[in-house]
């Protein structure tokens, strides 16, 4: 596997729908009020985001004006529409030419399929707080949608082939809440290389720590990249064991976009007042939080329902599996697998010495690091009940 892989994101949709709002929103530590200062983005402006340390998004934000989407259309075709990973295509829910509007998506698309038939295509309906109020149960946005799906089937149709292509997801947005987080996580998911293996990994932690869930978030962005056990968005019925014993089905399911804001709005403030930000702990009635970074480019957030689990309980497994995880971030050689890394089949990395016994693989401690659990939790407990 090469170190680093870079991956297209193509950033479309008609001018003043919000593309470069969220670009600076998601990567460049804007707040929403801030984006109003923006001007129009003249032709196409190309931005290198590194990510995790091993993945670069090119992002090409491509100005909306008609005259520079007809030229993306005709003389710019083959080089905007090659070897695309992503289309983010934004519409504005406000506005009043959508006939209009949807003819360039439907353009702009057959060109995409054409020319990179394997791309996502996220399609983002922005600006959603400034119609909530009017119409709370989002008729609007699901006529919207059902158009945008039918297009893509339109265009899928008359193309042969239709298997390879990738698929089409739509999210209602506003950069004035974490629903932008949301879509975002969604996109970059699909984009970040052994994602099966970094969550196998989360779950084991989570396992080890006793925890309901282990949430991967990118320290720069806050994008949520992966969770333990069932998939993100996942519905009740597929929770996995561990989630269901401790009651994951009554979390709220905003609660990962919601945690990227917060935490960003944190920092924010934290380096306003010249505070450093390196995580947090907290203890509540019904559950004990741990965020702490996990590798150079991640923080984990740590959820434990279980009151017998304590905070220095999860800080000591973190701590314990930093090393490990750190690897997979920036080697393409790493120095030992532990056991979850041998059994994944689609596993690209070499390891230096796989069989070199005097390195514990991470998860092949397991014995030893409940053992280790038990007796620290006893400890703690007691040296509060001291206390
Ligand atoms: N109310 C509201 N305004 C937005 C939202 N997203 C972007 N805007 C505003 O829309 C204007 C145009 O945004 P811009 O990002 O330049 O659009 P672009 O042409 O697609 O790049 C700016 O004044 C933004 O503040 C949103 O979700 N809600
Ligand atoms: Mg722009």
């Amino acid at each position: 596997m090469s170190a680093t892989a870079k991956r297209k994101v193509l950033l479309m949709g008609k001018s003043g729908s919000g593309k470069t709002s969220m670009r600076s929103v998601i990567f460049q530590n804007y707040s929403a009020r801030d984006t109003r200062r923006l001007g129009a983005t003249i032709d196409v402006e190309q931005s290198a985001v590194r990510f995790l340390g091993s993945l670069v998004l090119n992002l090409w934000d491509c100005g909306g004006q008609n005259a520079f989407v007809d030229n993306y259309l005709t003389a710019q075709k083959d080089t905007i529409f090659a070897n695309v990973a992503v289309l983010i295509y934004v519409f504005d829910i406000t506005s009043t030419e959508w006939e209009n509007d949807v003819r360039y998506f439907e353009e702009i698309i057959s060109a995409l399929r054409e020319n990179s038939s394997d791309a996502g295509v996220w399609v983002l309906i922005n600006k959603m707080d400034l119609v909530d109020k009017e119409d709370p149960k989002r008729k609007k946005y699901a006529e919207r949608s059902e158009d945008i799906v039918k297009i893509d089937e339109r265009v899928r149709s008359e193309m042969s082939d239709d298997g390879r292509r990738g698929g089409l997801r739509c999210f209602p947005t506003s950069i004035w809440d974490e629903s932008l987080y949301k879509a975002w996580s969604s996109v970059i998911h699909t984009l970040i290389p052994n994602i099966n293996l970094i969550t196998a990994h989360l779950t084991y932690l989570r396992d080890i720590c006793m925890a309901v869930e282990a949430v991967a978030f990118e320290a720069e962005t806050f994008l949520v990249i992966s969770k333990s056990g069932s998939p993100l968005d996942s519905n009740e019925a597929e929770l996995d064991d561990q989630e269901t014993r401790y009651g994951a089905g009554s979390l709220s399911k905003h609660r990962f976009e919601k945690i990227s804001e917060i935490i960003k709005g944190f920092r924010k403030t934290c380096q306003r007042t010249g505070e450093s930000f390196t995580g947090f702990e907290a203890k509540f009635d019904d559950c004990t939080v741990v965020l702490e970074p996990l590798t150079q480019n991640q923080f984990v957030l740590v959820v434990a329902a279980d009151p017998i689990v304590e905070s220095a309980l999860i800080q000591y497994n973190i701590y314990h599996s930093q090393s490990h995880l750190a690897e997979f971030a920036r080697k393409s050689v790493l120095d030992r697998k532990c056991g979850i890394c041998r059994r994944n089949t689609e596993l690209k990395y070499e390891v230096k010495d796989d069989d070199d016994p005097s390195v514990l693989a991470w998860d092949e401690a397991w014995d030893r690091l409940k053992q280790v659990n038990g007796r620290l939790n006893e400890r703690i407990s007691r040296v509060e009940i001291g206390d």
